[in-house]
């Protein structure tokens, strides 16, 4: 369990990212780039809710073999992370995936996400269905 909250330390130098007030694409998923050899990658942004509320069930993607729905969460005063089944969409409101909370995880790698290799993703909703749209790769640097 140490190893793996070390890993998110090295995975997560970011805060959720600042959110804007203007209108915003319906979804909006990104992801940071990762280190070469980095067997795993995440996603955080935010999915919009339809006219009910809904849940995300599944995540595929051609970049990875297995596409999990994880949550962060403080357990006995430690932020832990978590596989979950599902993760649950509001009705129109903009659910925040983000580091530390909901976020998509990427196992076993082929290849680094890397800047201007937008990921394709199939994300399978209870009652919307399957929704495809391509996550773009942010560098790691901060501005
Ligand atoms: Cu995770």
């Amino acid at each position: 369990m140490k190893k793996l909250l070390l890993l998110m330390a090295l995975f997560f130098p970011f805060s959720a990212l600042a959110q804007t007030d203007n209108e915003v694409p319906a979804s909006a998923l990104y992801a940071f780039e990762t280190a070469t050899g980095m067997k795993v990658g995440a996603a955080f942004g935010t999915l919009h809710g339809g006219a009910e509320d809904d849940e995300l069930l599944s995540v595929t993607s051609p970049v990875s073999p297995r596409v999990e729905i994880h949550e962060m969460k403080e357990v006995d005063g430690i932020m832990q992370m978590r596989r979950v089944e599902s993760m649950p969409i509001v009705k129109n409101k903009d659910n925040l995936l983000a580091p530390n909370g909901y976020h998509l995880m990427f196992m076993n790698l082929a290849a680094p996400f890397q800047k201007g290799k937008d990921i394709p993703v199939t994300l399978v909703f209870k009652k919307a269905g399957a929704k495809t749209m391509t996550i773009p790769v942010m560098s790691r640097k901060v501005k």
